[in-house]
């Protein structure tokens, strides 16, 4: 089944929302703005309940600093100054950050929405993002019968360019208004990369173990954020390089009481962000915006893998189109 809503407009261009229900009743709403996820919804006693961090209305997803549920590209993470042999657009002092000033986020997309998914293109022109390169995209939202959302996307490109997407979802599995402190998360993880002060990766890895980086085992998030108040985030925004695994391998899994949501993915980390200086300044309905009121759990090929094939391979190229999927398991 899907309905569509409308949303507003952004730019004088009217925004849709689509929703899809399996027949569990969960249900799965994205905007054609940003190719955003909106909310997930599960079944309750009482109704359902949004497993994602959601503004009431499209003023909440002009603001381009939280990058709550959309779409992230041409290259999600952060690339240094020079890190790249072509000039990229900068949005945070020299670095450009996910994907640039004029990424994906930032985009009106094409919607077709069918009985289980919810399909998003894109003709995106070299003059237009400036990356190089004029690329097709699709990001293909699926909801399985099975509580499974799948995210694929597909790029094609006339010209070498780079091509690292993910999700920006936020995280908040309380039915009322507490942070994610009281949830407990798991990375199939043993390293985290070192960063700069600018937060570009150095290239180098730190061990996780015996440091509030371990989540080898479940770990309660208000015991780990504790460990981590003599940083200068007092948080987490780190990358996670993931340990080798199958693709039916978890890669990261975040509970609380009887909900959870289990993640998968093929590529080699995933960005842990947990919204460590959120204010007033953003709007979540119910959920009142403070810090770590939300975990962002983005799943990517590591943003070193630009300038170091150590850490894989992000480049996109002519007559060779590129796919990527994340999917995600909900329990509740
Ligand atoms: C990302 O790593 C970044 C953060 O620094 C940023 O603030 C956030 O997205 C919005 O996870």
């Amino acid at each position: 089944m899907v309905e569509t809503q409308a949303f507003g407009t952004v730019r004088g261009q009217a925004v849709t929302a689509y929703t899809l229900t399996n027949a569990h009743g969960v249900r799965l709403t994205c905007l054609d703005y940003g190719a955003t996820w909106l909310k997930l919804e599960v079944p309750i006693a009482s109704g359902w309940q949004n497993l994602l961090l959601t503004s009431p209305d499209i003023s909440g997803y002009a603001d381009l600093g939280s990058y709550h549920g959309k779409t992230i590209g041409r290259v999600a993470g952060r690339i240094g100054a020079g890190k790249y042999a072509q000039a990229l657009p900068a949005n945070e002092g020299t670095t450009t950050l996910h994907g640039g000033p004029h990424g994906f986020s930032t985009l009106m997309w094409q919607a077709q929405a069918q009985a289980d998914r919810l399909v998003f293109t894109r003709h995106i022109t070299s003059a237009e993002d400036g990356f190089p390169g004029n690329i097709d995209v699709k990001v293909t939202y699926t909801l399985t019968p099975s509580d499974d959302v799948l995210i694929d996307f597909e790029a094609a490109t006339d010209q070498p360019t780079l091509f690292n997407p993910t999700n920006h979802a936020y995280w908040n599995l309380n039915p009322g208004d507490d942070t994610i402190q009281n949830h407990q998360l798991t990375i199939n993880s043993s390293q985290h990369f070192e960063v700069q002060a600018n937060k570009v990766p150095t290239g180098e890895l730190l061990a996780n173990a015996h440091s509030g980086f371990d989540f080898a085992r479940p770990t309660n998030l208000a015991d780990a954020l504790a460990i981590m108040q003599t940083t200068v985030e007092k948080g987490y925004d780190d990358i996670f390089l993931l340990t080798p695994h199958t693709p039916d391998m978890p890669i990261a899994k975040l509970t609380q009481g009887p909900r959870s949501v289990t993640m998968y993915s093929s590529r080699n980390a995933l960005v842990v962000f947990t919204a460590n200086a959120f204010g007033d300044e953003l709007n979540f309905g119910a959920k009142t915006s403070r810090p770590y009121i939300g975990i962002a759990m983005e799943a990517q090929t590591a943003s070193s893998a630009v300038s170091d094939p150590r850490y894989g391979d992000i480049s996109l190229v002519p007559e060779q189109p590129r796919h990527e999927q994340i999917k995600y398991h909900f329990d509740y």
